[in-house]
């Protein structure tokens, strides 16, 4: 496995939450705390900041393990895929501003024999949170270097236990058009949905994002939980995750539904299968002037090949 660079650390909005968190059960007894620490998706929301006031975002390290240098915080944050809220990426920022991520619930079911409802708060604490630096290469020809925050989705998977039947892995964004106006487009079939095959979602580069450069997603970046599947397309890792579901048949995603001749279940990068419309040969990395090479699995072919030995990856695109 290539050296992935892996910080396990605690972020400082983690730290913040549990300090708060025990000042609410110095305050009002535990069990209301509890309440508090749960979230309640019946109650009116109370004013939490998306983003919490603190130090400049720092990550732990500066580079990927090739040495390419992380992007800069506000490209990361200020140039954004997120339809839910604009198909312009230089406005996602300002329209999502005012999304409110909490309280959140996570819902994990499907085929595993524990099945389970998590608050946001009790994923972020319940798993070590660890800094990973990873390559994130859009569809339509750009790539950035993000230090995400977060915890493989297989410790999660380990919880719940899939069946002998479960084969994939369902995500679902939150379906909330009043707090998502571009979920009012009805040319596509929210709630955007993605898939992974089990073995794929638990691979160990395969991780569920709380956090970037050290701090807590802001809600462009898809708060307060995303999947982050580096070796794939950058539309694979879907935001703002409701819902996870263990399935015997492939999933079917909003983009198979929407453009079924130009997106593949995979959708592993792979610069010598042409999108429709365009080369996927080349990138542009964000902050550079010229066009970089794509890489094969985006650079982590040595982790990930295996995973589709003996597939024809040019019919499995
Ligand atoms: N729910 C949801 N998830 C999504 C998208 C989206 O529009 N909606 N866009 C995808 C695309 S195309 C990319 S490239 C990445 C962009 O992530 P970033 O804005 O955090 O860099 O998010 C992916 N996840
Ligand atoms: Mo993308």
């Amino acid at each position: 496995m290539t050296r992935i660079p892996s910080s396990d650390i605690t972020p400082e909005w983690l730290y913040r939450q549990r300090r708060q968190f025990l000042r609410s059960a110095g305050a009002l007894g535990l069990a209301a705390a509890a309440l508090v620490a749960c979230g309640d998706a019946t109650q009116p929301t109370t004013p939490a900041p998306t983003q919490p006031a603190g130090p400049t975002p720092q990550a732990a390290g500066t580079a990927d393990e090739r040495g390419d240098p992380l992007t800069d915080f506000d490209s990361v944050t200020n140039y954004n895929n997120f339809y839910e809220f604009s198909m312009d990426k230089e406005a996602v920022a300002r329209v999502s501003a005012g999304f409110v991520a909490t309280p959140w619930q996570v819902t994990i079911d499907g085929l595993v024999r524990n099945p389970r409802t998590y608050a946001i708060e009790d994923l972020a604490s319940r798993f070590d949170q660890l800094e990973r630096i990873y390559r994130l290469r859009c569809v339509e020809g750009w790539s950035m270097v993000i230090p995400w925050l977060g915890f493989p989705l297989h410790r999660l998977l380990a919880e719940v236990e899939p069946t002998a039947e479960a084969r994939y892995v369902r995500f679902e964004t939150l379906h909330d058009p009043e707090r998502m106006p571009g979920q009012r487009d009805p040319w596509f079939t929210w709630p955007y949905v993605e898939g992974l095959r089990l073995d794929e979602a638990q691979h160990d580069l395969t991780l569920l994002a709380t956090g970037l450069y050290g701090r807590t997603l802001l809600p462009q970046n898809g708060a307060p939980l995303r999947l982050v599947v580096p070796w794939k397309y950058g539309f694979k890792s879907i935001k703002s995750i409701v819902r996870i579901e263990l399935t015997a048949a492939q999933p079917t995603s909003l983009w198979m539904a929407s453009a079924p001749h130009e997106y593949g279940f995979y959708a592993n990068v792979n610069p010598e299968v042409a999108h429709p419309r365009w080369s996927q040969a080349t990138e542009r990395r964000i902050g550079e002037v010229s066009r970089r090479e794509t890489l094969p699995f985006n650079g982590y072919a040595a982790d990930v090949a295996g995973l589709y030995a003996g597939m024809d990856l040019r019919v499995n695109y």
